[in-house]
């Protein structure tokens, strides 16, 4: 069996608007992730307005924006971007735990995919082998998964309509 390459199973990204939302915190790697993400989506023709990045200040912040962009209605996905780097508290766990519990939770409450493109990482250095070094770029990755999902989804049957 082949390994698995996110986005392979991507067929059709015409007419999907992506929204990014990239944390600020520990910037010098998520810009890297950011980056990534919009050459991916670039290669798959969105740009502009039908792929805006978005800010916040760090990966805790993630889930309350995401929810917004999914509820709009006005995007396919929402790629979400941070790098939660390992220091001497228990804070990591919080943060990292918070937003991935965050982001699922967005994505199953709006039926509109999420994509936890957070790195969790020990040090700097995992971080930034994972943004474009010698482990690839993980918010590409993420992009591609947007796009794989959206793409089924939109195959898929629409849910049944609740009875009044
Ligand atoms: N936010 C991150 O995105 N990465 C981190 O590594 C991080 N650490 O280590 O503290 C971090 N903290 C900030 C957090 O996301 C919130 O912005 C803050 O707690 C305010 O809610």
């Amino acid at each position: 069996m082949g390994e698995y390459a996110a986005g392979e199973g991507v067929a059709d990204a015409r007419g999907m608007r992506v929204a990014t939302v990239v944390a600020r915190f520990n910037e010098h790697v998520t810009a890297l992730l950011a980056e990534g993400a919009a050459a991916t989506l670039g290669e798959h023709g969105l740009t502009g307005d039908d792929a805006p990045v978005f800010h916040v200040p760090g990966a805790f912040e993630l889930p309350i924006v995401a929810k917004r962009l999914a509820e709009s209605g006005a995007y396919d996905a929402v790629v979400c971007l941070g790098a939660v780097i390992r220091g001497d508290t228990p804070h990591f766990d919080y943060v990292a735990g918070e937003a991935a519990a965050g982001l699922s939770r967005v994505a199953l409450d709006t039926g509109v995919p999420v994509v936890f493109g957070v790195l969790t990482t020990d040090n700097l250095d995992q971080a930034l082998a994972r943004a474009g070094g010698a482990e690839g770029n993980k918010g590409a990755e993420a992009a591609a998964t947007a796009l794989e999902t959206a793409a089924l989804l939109r195959k898929l049957p629409r849910p049944k309509a609740m009875p009044c």
